[in-house]
């Protein structure tokens, strides 16, 4: 089918109302209790779906007979064009590097294993809740986010917590897209952000998951800001995020929540994973700031993967000049 009669078809119903959601939850509620679902399939549908409580696909993903189906973006997002005000003064990291050395501790707390352990996490389809104090709340399938918000391609710095770096590629719609496009009502100061999880799926344990984050309204607003859908011109892989997930580079990596599965917007602060397990170790903005040590470990530097080089840490991680008015 051609775009522009897709787009025809699909244009009054972007978004399903929030009755409607609740609606559809009840009923697969209802139905797992009476043993016609897995209780998985309802626990987790604000996310993906078991295979048989699925809709047709209307685009094209990866339906191998059997095994996971993976989410893919439309024929021709990659490659997005990059957006040439992001320069970073650094090699990238190899692709190979960023996609085998991964915190996501919903699989595994073992960051060269992660990839390993994604096998079983489907992609597809893939629908995110938009929640809370906004004129447009309701599920959103993925695919149709592409048709309201453009991607771009961003080289980024990338700093983990833990003081591991490296330098991305990511493609993804600035965040203010996606905050314009569902309208955040004069109430709502922050948005809290809550990955999916299905423990069927995920094999990592010992937290309480689902993650969750947050940033306020202005931070998300920031046009730093990206929910990305791919790295390296492609689709993300599982291990990285799949199918989007929030980078936000003047941030330690935490702040980068994986597999959004709802995005709420809130008047009071929310609290965020990290926070809530060590609040003496992570702070709530957990921005990049070199001259603040960990309890455990200096910030100053930083060690590109895979070689361990050793390269000083910038301010609000080199982005100082971009935020600096979030903070005056
Ligand atoms: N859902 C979820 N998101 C997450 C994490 C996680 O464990 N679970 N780890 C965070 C941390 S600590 C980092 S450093 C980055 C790592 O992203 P990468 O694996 O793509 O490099 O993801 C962040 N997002
Ligand atoms: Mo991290």
């Amino acid at each position: 089918m051609s775009r522009r009669r897709w787009l025809a078809r699909t244009r009054d119903r972007d978004i399903t109302p929030e009755s409607a959601y609740t609606t559809r939850r009840d009923l697969l509620v209802a139905m797992a209790g009476a043993g016609l679902l897995p209780a998985a399939a309802a626990l987790g549908l604000t996310g993906c779906q078991t295979p048989g409580t699925s809709r047709p696909d209307r685009r094209g993903t990866d339906a191998p007979r059997s095994g996971p189906r993976l989410f893919r973006a439309p024929t021709g997002t990659y490659p997005a064009e990059r957006n040439q005000r992001y320069r970073v003064d650094r090699a990238l990291t190899a692709e190979q590097t960023a996609t085998t050395y991964n915190n996501f501790y919903e699989f595994t707390t073992d960051k060269t294993d992660v990839h390993r352990r994604v096998g079983a996490f489907q992609t597809a389809p893939w629908q995110i809740e938009i929640a809370g104090l906004v004129e447009r709340p309701g599920l959103v399938d993925l695919e149709d986010l592409f048709d309201h918000l453009p991607s771009e391609e961003r080289v980024y710095r990338f700093r983990c917590v833990e003081a591991w770096a490296m330098t991305v590629p990511w493609t993804g719609f600035p965040m203010a897209k996606l905050l314009e496009w569902v309208r955040p009502l004069p109430a709502a100061r922050f948005v809290r952000l809550e990955s999916y999880f299905d423990r069927e799926q995920m094999p990592g344990r010992g937290y309480d998951f689902p993650y969750y984050e947050a940033l306020t309204l202005a931070e998300a607003a920031h046009e730093l800001t990206l929910l990305a859908h791919g790295i390296y011109g492609r689709e993300l892989p599982r291990q990285n995020g799949a199918p989007l997930r929030l980078v936000t580079p003047w941030k330690y990596g935490l702040k980068n929540l994986k597999s959004i599965a709802r995005i709420e917007l809130t008047a009071a602060r929310p609290a965020t994973f990290w926070s809530d397990l060590a609040p003496k170790e992570y702070s709530w903005h957990s921005n990049v700031e070199p001259d603040v040590p960990h309890p455990r470990w200096s910030q100053a530097t930083e060690r590109l993967i895979p070689n361990g080089e050793r390269v000083a840490t910038l301010p609000y991680n080199g982005y100082a000049d971009l935020v600096a008015d979030l903070y005056g």
